[in-house]
């Protein structure tokens, strides 16, 4: 992949606990990208909160999806604000195929072309190995083995379909995501470099 410079327009695509939060926080810091995370930014309305915060917590308890309407104003708002000067990272972003067409359509105003998007595959029974840890060391309310089935079986009915409408439009690649953080990363700066 190499010959066309760094790839800094990054979607990191994958189920809960595939390992996206992780490896986006390691780019961001070896490329100096900005990391959109869209997870972490409701959780951080929700400890602030805002009326936004109050809205998504109650879909962010149970498992399910924020509406695209609100996830797609704040990303938005997000990208505007960081002027593209060093790229970005969307880490749980597009996650409906709504979304993924509202992102098109905004970053091709803004002349910003995603470079790739790469897949984290990961079999379900280490997906819910993984949450069910972070259940023990961090107590996310959304990592008991309920909320954990719900997320799984939204990722496959509304977010595996944007694979297949992104595909069409930009280059994805997936990536083994059963090694180890190193491992994984390892992979990802040689597809991305
Ligand atoms: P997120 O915060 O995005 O939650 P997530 O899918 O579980 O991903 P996360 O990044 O945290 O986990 P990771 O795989 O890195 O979303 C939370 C909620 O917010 C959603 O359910 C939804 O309600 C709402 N939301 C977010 N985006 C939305 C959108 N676009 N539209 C609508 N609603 C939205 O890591 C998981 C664990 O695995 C960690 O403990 C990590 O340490 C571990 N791990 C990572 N890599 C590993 C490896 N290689 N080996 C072993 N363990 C590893």
């Amino acid at each position: 992949m190499g010959g066309q410079g760094l790839r800094r327009r990054l979607i990191l695509f994958g189920a809960p606990g595939s390992g996206k939060g992780t490896q986006a926080e390691l780019l961001r810091q070896r490329y100096d990208l900005d990391h959109i995370a869209p997870g972490d930014m409701l959780r951080e309305h929700r400890a602030a909160g805002t009326e936004l915060g109050h809205l998504a917590s109650e879909y962010m308890a149970a498992g399910k999806l924020v509406p695209d309407e609100l996830i797609v104003n704040m990303i938005r708002h997000r990208l505007e604000d960081d002027g593209d000067a060093k790229g970005f990272v969307l880490d749980g972003f597009p996650r409906t195929v709504p979304q993924a067409r509202s992102l098109q359509e905004l970053l091709e105003k803004m002349d910003r072309p995603i470079d790739l998007v790469a897949v984290l595959d990961v079999p379900e029974e280490e997906l819910v190995a993984r949450l069910s840890r972070r259940a023990t060391e961090e107590r996310r309310e959304d990592d008991t083995p309920e909320i954990i089935s719900e997320r799984l079986r939204v990722y496959r009915v509304q977010t595996e379909p944007v694979l297949e409408y992104l595909g069409d439009l930009v280059p994805v690649l997936r990536l083994d995501g059963r090694g180890s953080v190193e491992e994984v990363n390892g992979a990802l700066v040689q597809a991305i470099g």
